[in-house]
C-alpha cells in the first residue's frame, strides 16, 4: 500500500522543552529516505495515517504531532507532546502505544528499535518509582553494602513445597540473603502457590532463629490481571517475604498496582522473561533501557538487568550498563532499583562482574547453586564466599585457599 508521509512531521535542528514533550530516539533500518521514514514514525503514532485526512485540523495538527527534530546516522529523535499521554486512565500502556506501538509493524520499515526515552518532570512526578529499592532491601536484610547474593530454586520446577523450603533453608544456611521462584512456577499441582509460601516463610523464620540471619523469598504471583493483588495479598497474610513479576509477560501496569497499592508492604522482584524476543535484535525492537526505566517509575524494587557478557544470557557490558544506569542513575527522580545479574551465574564469575558492577547490586545463581558438589549449602556458602572476596578486593586464588566451598566451585566451573 502506498504511504503519503508529511514533511510537515520534520522538524530538524529544532530544539524542544524536554519539560514539555516526551522525546526518543530510534534505530531506523530502511532504503527509503530516513527523514521520511523517521517522518513516517512521527505520523502514524501521533496525528496522522497513511494518507492525508480531511478530519485533521491546523489546529490538532500543531498542538498534538510529532516532531522529528534530529536524525544522527540511522538514529531519528521525535518529541511527542506531553499533552499526547493520558496517566491518568491509560498509564503506562497508553504511553507504550504512542512511543512503541504500530510503528513497528510499518511495511516502509525494515526495522525500527525505541533504543532510548526521556519523560517530562510532569510525567515523571505521576509515579512513584520504588518503596524499597536499594536502601529498602539493605534495611530488611541487615546489609548495608556487600552486594546482596541470592538464588533461583532449582528444578525450575517439580519440588514440592518442602522440597523448596529445605532448599531455601540450606541456601540461608549457607548465607544467602535471597531467594526466588523461578518464572515458570506458579501454582500448579505439584507446588500449591499458598503450601510454598507457608513452608518458605517457616524455613526462613529457622534460618533466622538458628542463626540470625536475614534472608527473604521472592513468591511468583505473576498472573492475570485480575487476580494478581488478590494472590499478592494471599501470599503476604500467609508470610511471604518478597513478592515476583514478570513484567513483559504481565505488563507494567502489573509492577505499579503491587508497587502502588496500600495493603501490599512487600518488596517487588521484577523478572523480565520474554524480553529476549523484544529486546535481542539490535534492529527490531526496544532496548532493556527503555523497560528499566518504566520498571523504575512504576515502582520496581529489584530488576534483572543481565550479567555484563560473563553469564548464560546474551547481553553485553555496554548494555547492561545501561540498564543499571536507568536502574540507579539520578536522571530518574525516584529510589534506586536493585540490579539483579542473573543467568548462568556461578562463584568463579562473580571476580569479573564485580569489577564491572560495583556493589550495588544482587547476584543470584540457580544452577551454580544447586550444582556444586556440596549440595545446596555448600553452592550458598561458595557463592557467599565469592562476593565476601571481590567486595574485599582479594583475589579469588588467595581466597580460595582457605575457603574450600569457593576453591571446589572453581575447580567445577573456573
Ligand atoms: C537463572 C534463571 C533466570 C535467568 C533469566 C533461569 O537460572 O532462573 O530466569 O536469569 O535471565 O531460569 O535461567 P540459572 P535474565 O542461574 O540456573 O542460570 O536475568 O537475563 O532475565
Ligand atoms: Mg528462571
Amino acid at each position: 500500500m502506498k504511504m503519503e508521509y508529511s514533511e510537515k512531521y520534520l522538524h530538524l535542528g529544532e530544539k524542544v522543552d524536554p519539560d514539555a514533550y516526551v522525546i526518543c530516539k530510534y534505530k531506523i533500518v530502511t532504503d527509503m529516505d530516513i527523514r521520511l521514514a523517521a517522518a513516517a514514525v512521527a505520523t502514524e503514532q501521533s496525528t496522522g495515517t497513511w494518507t492525508g485526512i480531511s478530519t485533521l485540523n491546523d489546529e490538532i495538527f500543531e498542538r498534538y504531532h510529532g516532531r522529528v527534530t534530529a536524525i544522527d546516522g540511522n538514529v531519528a529523535t521525535i518529541a511527542y507532546p506531553e499533552e499526547d499521554f493520558s496517566l491518568d486512565i491509560g498509564g503506562v500502556p497508553q504511553v507504550l502505544s504512542v512511543i512503541a506501538g504500530n510503528l513497528f509493524g510499518l511495511e516502509g520499515l525494515k526495522g525500527v528499535r525505541l533504543e532510548d526515552v526521556e519523560f517530562p518532570k510532569s510525567m515523571l512526578s505521576q509515579f512513584k518509582g520504588p518503596k524499597f529499592g536499594i536502601p529498602g532491601l539493605r534495611s530488611a536484610l541487615k546489609r548495608p553494602k556487600k552486594p546482596l547474593v541470592g538464588t533461583i530454586v532449582k528444578p525450575k520446577i517439580g519440588l514440592p513445597p518442602k522440597g523448596m523450603a529445605d532448599y531455601i533453608y540450606e541456601a540461608g544456611m549457607g548465607g544467602l540473603t535471597n531467594g526466588k521462584d523461578d518464572e515458570t512456577l506458579s501454582n500448579q499441582r505439584f507446588c500449591p502457590l499458598e503450601e510454598r509460601v507457608v513452608a518458605i516463610a517457616e524455613a526462613i523464620d529457622r534460618v533466622r532463629s538458628q542463626t540470625g540471619h536475614e534472608m527473604m523469598h521472592a513468591i511468583n504471583v505473576s498472573t492475570r490481571g485480575d487476580q494478581i493483588l488478590e494472590v499478592a495479598e494471599r501470599a503476604q497474610e500467609l508470610g511471604a517475604t518478597e513478592l515476583m513479576v514478570d513484567v513483559i509477560t504481565c505488563g507494567f501496569a502489573a509492577v505499579q498496582v503491587l508497587a502502588e497499592d496500600p495493603s501490599i508492604k512487600l518488596p517487588i522482584h521484577v523478572h523480565r522473561t520474554m524480553h529476549g524476543a523484544i529486546t535481542r535484535n539490535k534492529d527490531l525492537g526496544i532496548s532493556m533501557q527503555v523497560f528499566a526505566k518504566l520498571v523504575r517509575m512504576c515502582g520496581g524494587d529489584a530488576l534483572h538487568v543481565g550479567t555484563f557478557g560473563v553469564g548464560k544470557m546474551k547481553g553485553t557490558s555496554t548494555e547492561d550498563l545501561a540498564n543499571q544506569r536507568a536502574c540507579v542513575g539520578p536522571e530518574l527522580p525516584y529510589e534506586k532499583v536493585m540490579p539483579v545479574c542473573s543467568g548462568g551465574m556461578h562463584p568463579a564469575l562473580i571476580e569479573p562482574l564485580m569489577k564491572i558492577t560495583g556493589p550495588d547490586v544482587q547476584i543470584q545463581a540457580g544452577g551454580g547453586v544447586a550444582g556444586h558438589p556440596g549440595g545446596v549449602r555448600g553452592g550458598a556458602r561458595a557463592m557467599a564466599q565469592a562476593v565476601d572476596a571481590a567486595f574485599e578486593g582479594i583475589p579469588f586464588s588467595i581466597y580460595s585457599q582457605d575457603h574450600e566451598e569457593l576453591r571446589e566451585a572453581i575447580k567445577k566451573w573456573g
